[in-house]
């Protein structure tokens, strides 16, 4: 009795703390993981081109990206390059071309509507290949 007792009674009790030890460690480690994945935001930068011409192209190209999710926009006139940072779970690349065509501004992806186009002030009509 007393050798069954001890054999059956405290390795019952052990297993039961292991399991539980595991559970905690298991319960910490998903806890950790989840924690770090939503700390980590997927910031990304990229460059895209987008015509324009003048300082009101470039208010309006900053806007549009913006409004299309992007956290900064920086658009030169020379280079025509607009350089975004953007999270990734928010917005992307064909998203923010997409805005900037809907406001006029043609980009590598997608064409402003030519009605769109017509309605920009004159001093905003970049050249525009056929
Ligand atoms: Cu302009």
């Amino acid at each position: 009795m007393q050798l069954s007792f001890s054999n059956l009674q405290i390795p019952k009790f052990s297993n039961l703390e292991v399991m539980k030890s595991i559970k905690f460690i298991l319960v910490a480690i998903i806890v950790a993981f989840t924690t770090q994945l939503g700390a980590q935001k997927s910031t990304q930068t990229a460059s895209i081109k987008v015509w324009g011409n003048c300082s009101t192209c470039k208010a309006r190209i900053e806007k549009a990206a913006k409004s299309a999710g992007t956290t900064t926009a920086n658009w030169n006139e020379s280079s025509k390059m607009l350089k975004i940072t953007f999270d990734a779970s928010k917005t992307n690349i064909d998203k923010v071309s997409k805005a900037l065509a809907a406001v006029g501004h043609d980009t590598e992806k997608y064409k402003a509507d030519p009605k769109v186009y017509n309605a920009l002030p004159g001093c905003c009509k970049y050249p525009r290949g056929k």
